[in-house]
């Protein structure tokens, strides 16, 4: 009896999934030019879906140059959110303070921002950051102040970035 409930439930969802289907292939059998376009999928789980992006936080705190290789590992990367937008979004559903893929290791002052391999100009500093304080800060978190340039060693939270999968038609 409990099974025939369970199985009753499920149909709707199973029907609603076939019929998307059916419209997407009867759409794409007239010519239309958007058949070529990639259609947005879901999120693995485990990672929530914000736009065409993935974001899961990883579960522990690490240091900087750690959380980019925890994430590489993952098959994604170290976010970098591109607006307030995403920051907000990142904030209010995962966690209140995180990296962001931001550093001037390489030449003190010049801050070099990635998602992934796109160059970000998106810039939240708080008031009086990035201030280098003790001539060792070196990578940048975010909280919802904005952001502060910290020593790389400290151990912070970790949101990590994927591409939500493309359904190609
Ligand atoms: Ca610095
Ligand atoms: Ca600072």
């Amino acid at each position: 009896m409990a099974t025939e409930v369970t199985s009753e439930k499920k149909l709707p969802k199973h029907l609603i999934v076939g019929l998307i289907s059916l419209c997407l292939m009867i759409r794409c059998t007239g010519g239309n030019e958007r058949c070529g376009a990639s259609i947005r999928g879901a999120c693995p789980p485990a990672w929530i879906q914000w736009g065409d992006k993935c974001y899961q936080k990883y579960s522990k705190n690490l240091p900087w140059a750690e959380a980019n290789q925890e994430c590489i590992k993952m098959g994604s990367v170290l976010v970098m959110p591109q607006s307030q937008e995403e920051t907000d979004f990142l904030l209010k559903n995962l966690i209140s303070y995180f990296w962001i893929n931001c550093s001037d290791q390489q030449v003190e002052g010049t801050w070099v921002c990635l998602d992934g391999t796109t160059d970000v100009e998106y810039r939240n500093w708080r008031v009086a950051e990035p201030n280098n304080s003790g001539g060792g800060e070196d990578c940048a978190a975010t909280g919802e102040s904005g952001w502060n340039d910290i020593s790389c060693d400290g151990l912070n939270p970790v949101i990590c970035k994927r591409p939500a999968p493309q359904l190609h038609f």
